[in-house]
């Protein structure tokens, strides 16, 4: 049998073999797989941990907590502040940066995440999972600002999720391509089970929330309207659709299988570019996918060149097969 490679010997590897990867950097990956492992445990035990359920809390965004989102952030704070390999961390769950404590040594990293995503599935015991995203302090600023963090997502130098379903995923680029590691639960180790992810370049299936389609821009419009009349219209195929609502969910079948997720502006708040948020779930799950050979567009413009002007921001995402991205965005630049 050949041998098999768990998440720390290929980051060893990455970091001695192929010099993809400081030592900092691999130890920031290592405690962020840790923590996730922990939320798996926490995800797995549902209404016998007592974890199910909303807390009597809203965050920043003023969505309605559930108590396995602060269970999940703590969780993540509390792994990575000791270490020393960050300088600070943001999260969709914190208001504001959270510095790492002077008693602890201070590294040259941001960590920002998504502690968990797809909420609304929590209780309904439908796949979530944490999104991560990981910058470099500028140099030369003393101390550390929210302003450090507003760094274009093409300057991210790791990303990742983790989807706890009928398996638990981490999934993980460096900038190398995008590699999956399926958790063992007996060894209690993520073990890499598939290299050089690639998204298909076509597709016959689109993710998106139709019950919002009174709210879409013409373009979005004449996309999906497209899909809908199959065989016999301008597309010539049938398609397929599928929307789980946990972005980490929807991500994964694309990288696992292609097809496009969309989740873009709309009328219902004008003034919103778009529901997902930028710094910790469309930057992260925008790197993923081009490193998959996938694209990734606000409709207009490449997200990972989007600078960004607020932590909490929020972005139309358009994301998957390069060739149904790239028509989505000529339907919107057309205009
Ligand atoms: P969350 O981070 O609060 O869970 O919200 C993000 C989620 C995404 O995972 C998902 O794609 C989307 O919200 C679903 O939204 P909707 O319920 O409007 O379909
Ligand atoms: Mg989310």
């Amino acid at each position: 049998m050949a041998s098999r490679i768990s998440l720390t010997r290929f980051l060893v590897e990455q970091q001695r073999v192929d010099g993809h990867i400081p030592s900092q950097l691999r130890l920031l990956l290592e405690v962020v797989a840790r923590a996730c492992k922990s939320i798996s445990q926490a995800v797995n035990k549902g209404a016998l941990g007592g974890v199910l359920g909303s807390a009597d809390s809203e965050n920043v965004q003023g969505e309605v907590q559930k108590k396995l989102d602060i269970i999940a952030n703590e969780v993540l704070i509390e792994a990575n502040e000791w270490g020393g390999h960050l300088a600070a961390m943001a999260s969709e769950e914190m208001d504001s940066i959270y510095l790492v404590p002077n008693r602890y040594p201070q590294g040259e990293y941001l960590l920002l995440f998504d502690p968990l995503d797809g909420s609304s599935n929590i209780d309904v015991n439908v796949s979530i999972g944490t999104i991560f995203s990981v910058l470099k302090k500028p140099e030369g600023s003393p101390g550390v600002t929210e302003q450090d963090f507003l760094q274009a997502g093409a300057q991210q130098v790791a990303a990742g999720y983790c989807v706890y379903g009928p398996q638990t995923t981490l999934v993980l680029t460096v900038g190398d391509g995008v590699s999956m590691f399926t958790l063992d639960r007996e060894q209690g180790s993520f073990v890499l089970t598939q290299e050089n992810v690639r998204i298909p370049a076509d597709t016959k299936e689109f993710a998106i929330n139709m019950s919002n389609m009174r709210h879409w821009d013409e373009p979005v419009k004449r996309y999906i309207d497209e899909c809908l009349q199959g065989k016999e219209g301008p597309r010539g195929k049938d398609f397929n659709m599928r929307w789980i609502a946990s972005m980490v969910a929807d991500v994964h079948r694309i990288l696992t299988r292609g097809g496009v997720f969309m989740y873009p502006w709309d009328k219902r708040e004008p003034n919103k570019p778009g529901k997902l948020r930028l710094m910790y779930e469309a930057n992260p799950m925008s790197w993923l996918v081009e490193q998959a050979g996938g694209a990734a567009t606000n409709g207009r413009q490449r997200i990972l060149d989007i600078q960004p002007s607020q932590l909490h921001e929020r972005v139309s995402v358009i994301l998957g097969s390069k060739n149904e991205v790239d028509r989505i965005t000529s339907y919107h630049t057309a205009l």
